[in-house]
C-alpha cells in the first residue's frame, strides 16, 4: 500500500536552527502509513518544486509560523499551495496562530486550520480526521472552518505529559545540510515544552498557563546517546524556555552524559534563580558533562523594574551565576530589554550598568540589547491595550512587525542612538582581545567608562574592519 504524504514546510529565514516543531511533529505519525517530507524553505533552492512533486499523493500542507518576518513566505507559500493544489488541507501552527488563532483564518482563506500550542498529539488526530474525512468538531486545540464557513474556535487541548510523545527522528532532515550551514556539528534539541513562569512581557504565560512538561532524563540520554552515535554531533543547542526547570533533571543527564561517553559540549536556557539554587557542585558537574555555554534573561539592570516584570529573580542572583560561569569558564548570553512603557532614563542606565559590569567579567559574556515591543498576550501588552496602543491589525501587517530593527515605541530617536552606541563600544570593549583591534578596544573601554560617545571614530573604522555580521 503506498503510503500518503504529509508536506511540512518551514519558511525562509536567515538562521539555521533545525526546525524542531516540523520534526516534533512528523515523528509522530506512523512512518509505515505516512511518509512525512519536511520542506525547509532556509535549506533547499526550490521549495515550489519540491511541493509540485509530491502533491499528488499529499494529503495536507503544515507550516509552522513564527511573528515578524517569516509570516511574509509562509503567506505566499500557503496562497501558492492552496492556489494550484486545492486538494491540499492546509495548516498552520506554531506560535503565531497560537496567539491569533481566529485573525489568522479570517485574514486569509488559503489557511484552512491553524493549531493553538502544544502539536503534537493535535497534529497526529487532525492527519488521523482529515484522511477519514472525519469532522474536526472534537479535536482539541485547533480553529477551523465549518461547512457554513463559520470560524469555530475548537476546546483548547491541555498540555500533555512530553514522554507520551514519539522522539523526534532527525531522520526527516538532511542533518549534514544544517551542520554545514551552521559551520558546527551542532544538534538543535528540545527537551520540554512550556515554562511555570509569569514575566509581564513574554507570550509564554498566554500559550502555556504557566505549565511545563519535560521529557525524563533517562530517554533524554539513551535519546541523545543514540544520535551522538548516529549523527556524530559535536555540540547540542538545547532550545528549552527554561532547560534548568530541575535541577536534578539536569544533574541526572549531566551524569548520562558523562557515564555514556558522549563527547559533546552543550548549551541551554538557564533562569539567575535556577543557577543560584544549584550547588557549586553542581555547576563543577554541568561543566564536566560539556556544557559551554547558559543563556540568563537579565531583562533589565534595575531591581524595581524586574519586580514590575515579575520576572522573580533578583541582581544578586545573576551576578552569582556569572561568578560562578567566569571561575569555570562557560560563556553566557545575558539578554536585556529596554523601553519598557514608562520606563525612566534611570532604569535604562542601570540597565546599561548592569550589561557593562556583566561584559567586563568574561570575554565570552554576551549582553545584547533589545527595545520593548508589546506583543499580545502579555500582561504588558493587555495593559498598553487597554490605555490605547494598537496593534498591527492583519496578517499581512503582522509580516511586516520587525522585533529586532527598530527601537520600539517607548524609546526616543536619541535614547536609541546612545543605546546604539554603548552596544556596539560595549562589546568591542570587552570582547577577547585582538592585537590589531587592541587600540580601538581600549579606547571603547575609556568611553563606556565615561559615557562618552562623541565622534565614534573607531564604531567608523571596526566597522571598515570587522564584517558587520559579527559585531551585530
Ligand atoms: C530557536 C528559536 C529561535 C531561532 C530560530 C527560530 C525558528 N523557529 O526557526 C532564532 C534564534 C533565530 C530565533 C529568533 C527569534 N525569536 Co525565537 N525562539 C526559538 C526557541 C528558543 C525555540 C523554537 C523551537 O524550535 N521550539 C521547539 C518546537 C518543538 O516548539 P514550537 O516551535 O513551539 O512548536 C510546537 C508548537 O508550536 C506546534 N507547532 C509549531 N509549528 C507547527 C506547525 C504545524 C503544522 C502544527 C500542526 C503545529 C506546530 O507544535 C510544536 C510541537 O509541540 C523559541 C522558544 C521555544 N522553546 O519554543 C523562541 C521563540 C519562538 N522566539 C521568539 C522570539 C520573540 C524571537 C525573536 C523575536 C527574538 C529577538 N528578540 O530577536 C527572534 C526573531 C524571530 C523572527 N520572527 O524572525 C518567541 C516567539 C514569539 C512569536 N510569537 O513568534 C519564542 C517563543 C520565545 C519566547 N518565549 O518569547 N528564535
Ligand atoms: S521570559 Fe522565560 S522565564 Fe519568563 S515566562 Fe517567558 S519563558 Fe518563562
Amino acid at each position: 500500500m503506498s503510503r500518503k504524504k504529509i508536506l511540512l514546510y518551514n519558511p525562509k529565514a536567515v538562521f539555521f536552527d533545525m526546525p524542531l516543531a516540523l520534526l516534533s511533529i512528523g515523528s509522530m505519525l506512523d512512518p509505515n502509513h505516512y511518509e512525512v517530507i519536511i520542506i525547509d524553505a532556509r535549506v533547499c533552492k526550490d521549495p515550489l518544486k519540491i511541493i509540485e512533486q509530491h502533491n499528488h499523493d499529499a494529503i495536507l500542507f503544515g507550516v509552522t509560523a513564527l511573528t515578524g518576518n517569516p509570516l511574509r513566505d509562509a503567506l505566499d507559500t500557503t496562497r501558492f499551495v492552496k492556489k494550484n493544489y486545492p486538494h491540499l488541507i492546509t495548516i498552520w501552527g506554531g506560535w503565531h496562530p497560537s496567539l491569533f488563532p481566529k485573525q489568522t483564518l479570517k485574514d486569509e482563506p488559503s489557511i484552512d486550520i491553524t493549531v493553538q500550542g502544544q502539536g503534537e498529539l493535535t497534529f497526529r488526530e487532525l492527519v488521523f480526521n482529515i484522511e477519514s474525512k472525519a469532522d474536526l468538531a472534537h479535536v482539541a486545540g485547533i480553529t477551523y472552518r465549518n461547512q457554513q464557513n463559520e470560524i469555530i474556535q475548537n476546546e483548547k487541548r491541555p498540555l500533555a505529559d512530553i514522554n507520551q510523545f514519539t522522539r523526534i527522528n532527525y531522520d526527516l532532515i538532511n542533518v549534514e545540510e544544517y551542520f554545514r550551514l551552521k559551520g558546527r556539528r551542532q544538534l538543535d534539541y528540545i527537551s520540554s515544552t512550556g515554562c511555570f513562569f509569569r514575566c509581564s512581557f513574554c507570550a509564554d504565560p498566554f500559550v502555556y498557563k504557566r505549565k511545563w512538561t519535560g521529557i525524563d532524563p533517562v530517554t533524554m540520554v539513551q535519546d541523545l546517546e543514540y544520535w551522538y552515535h548516529r549523527l556524530k554531533f559535536t555540540d547540542i543547542n538545547f532550545q528549552d524556555e527554561t532547560f534548568f526547570t530541575y535541577r536534578n533533571r539536569i544533574k541526572e543527564l549531566a551524569v548520562g552524559l558523562i557515564n555514556k561517553g558522549i563527547d559533546s559540549t552543550w548549551a541551554g536556557t538557564m533562569r539567575a534563580d535556577q543557577g543560584a539554587r544549584m550547588s557549586e557542585e553542581d555547576f563543577d558537574l554541568c561543566k564536566k558533562s560539556g556544557l559551554r555555554r547558559v543563556l540568563i534573561g537579565v531583562e533589565s539592570g534595575s531591581q524595581n523594574m524586574l519586580n514590575w516584570l515579575q520576572k522573580d529573580i533578583k541582581l544578586e542572583d545573576v551576578l552569582l551565576c556569572a561568578r560562578r560561569c567566569v571561575e569555570r569558564d562557560i560563556a553566557v548570553i545575558f539578554p536585556f530589554i529596554v523601553g519598557f512603557p514608562n520606563e525612566t532614563d534611570q532604569s535604562v542606565q542601570a540597565s546599561l550598568e548592569m550589561a557593562k559590569v556583566l561584559n567586563s567579567m568574561h570575554p565570552d559574556f554576551t549582553t545584547p540589547i533589545f527595545y520593548f515591543k508589546p506583543y499580545p498576550g502579555s500582561k504588558i501588552t493587555e495593559e498598553v491595550l487597554q490605555a490605547g496602543y494598537q496593534l498591527p491589525e492583519n496578517l499581512e501587517a503582522w509580516t511586516k512587525f520587525d522585533y529586532i530593527g527598530s527601537s520600539g515605541p517607548w524609546v526616543n530617536n536619541k535614547k536609541y542612538q546612545l543605546i546604539e552606541l554603548f552596544k556596539f563600544y560595549n562589546k568591542l570593549g570587552w570582547s577577547r582581545k585582538r592585537t590589531l583591534l587592541f587600540p580601538l578596544q581600549k579606547m571603547a573601554r575609556w568611553r563606556i567608562n565615561r559615557s562618552n560617545y562623541r565622534w565614534p571614530v573607531e564604531k567608523f573604522l571596526a566597522e571598515v574592519f570587522i564584517p558587520s555580521k559579527k559585531l551585530s
